[in-house]
């Protein structure tokens, strides 16, 4: 399969480094967001190296339709960004999905009757003007689809963003490396953003026992739904992975304290919400979990589902 033309749904930092990177390698990108953007945008590399790259960008989708649909919207917007171009989408149209947390994917994988992957990276970037985007730090990426078909696809899709400049795996089995991502979020983003400190705070008293508290809920959900940590075992496992990212990570604002710093909807749904109905289900206390949900929630003024 042959992929060339790519539409990119929300300009944010991952949707911009994507289109630039894809756009670097020949790729013909248009980029689709709420407000008009400069067609001519400009990647800092992660060696410092200064790009200028042309790629299309809409407020409007244009006629036809791409090889491949990319969804890159926080993972609140994109159901809605999805709906709004459903009905002139081909019905085979792959669709990738880039949203963190785990309450999109299981929802667009249902909706969407052609190929559906879900992508996970922690490749670093940010938006620094309207036509450009920082490439700051070096990661990889990992895709697939939730019941683990369309593996050819996942293959041609990895080794298109691995030639450009973003090194990307195929997996098997991207359920749980979603949820292995989500485990990172909700032990680090909604107690940073609570709290509005940076992540290596956590490290510090009172916080440490606040993690700890939530990742032995997190430990607890995990092994109800039969998920793994990618070292270890159970709770210790849990904790190695959570407070490795903390220490890698210690001087980062996470991105849901800066939603929450710039006055932007969070992600708490997405992320914390996906723990609290797992656990209703297995009939599982989670305290910590729901009241940080409760509180992310009155925050912006919406009611937890
Ligand atoms: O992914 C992150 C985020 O900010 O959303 C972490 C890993 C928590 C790093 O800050």
């Amino acid at each position: 399969m042959a992929l060339q033309t790519h539409w990119i749904v929300g300009p944010g930092a991952i949707g911009r480094l994507l289109a630039l990177r894809l756009a670097q390698h020949g790729q013909r990108i248009t980029l689709l967001g709420r407000r008009p953007l400069p067609d001519r945008q400009t990647l800092v590399t992660p060696q410092g190296d200064v790009l200028s790259l042309e790629v299309i960008t809409r407020t409007r989708p244009p006629g036809g339709s791409p090889d491949l649909l990319h969804l890159t919207t926080k993972a609140y917007a994109a159901e809605a960004a999805y709906l709004e171009l459903a009905s002139r989408l081909p019905a085979d149209l792959p669709l990738v999905l880039w949203q963190n947390g785990y309450h999109t994917q299981p929802r667009l994988a249902t909706r969407h009757p052609g190929p559906v992957l879900c992508a996970t990276t922690t490749e670093g970037a940010y938006v620094a003007a309207d036509d450009r985007v920082v490439h700051a730090g070096r990661g990889n990426t990992l895709i697939g689809s939730l019941k683990g078909g369309h593996g050819d696809l996942a293959r041609t899709v990895a080794s298109l963003l691995s030639a450009s400049g973003l090194p990307t795996r195929a997996v098997p089995d991207i359920r749980r490396r979603l949820w292995h991502k989500l485990a990172i979020n909700a032990a680090i983003n909604p107690l940073v953003a609570h709290h509005r400190i940076r992540n290596g705070e956590l490290r510090d008293t009172p916080f440490r026992d606040e993690v700890e508290a939530v990742i032995g809920e997190v430990a607890r959900v995990m092994q109800a739904e039969g998920i793994a940590p990618p070292e270890g075992s159970g709770l210790d496992g849990w904790r190695t992975l959570v407070w490795r990212v903390v220490e890698a990570t210690a001087n980062n604002r996470a991105s849901m304290l800066q939603d929450v710093l710039a006055g932007r909807p969070t992600e708490h749904v997405a992320i914390l919400g996906p723990l609290c109905e797992a656990a209703r289900r297995h009939d599982l206390a989670t305290p910590r979990l729901d009241s940080l949900l409760k509180t992310l929630a009155k925050a912006q003024g919406t009611v937890p589902g």
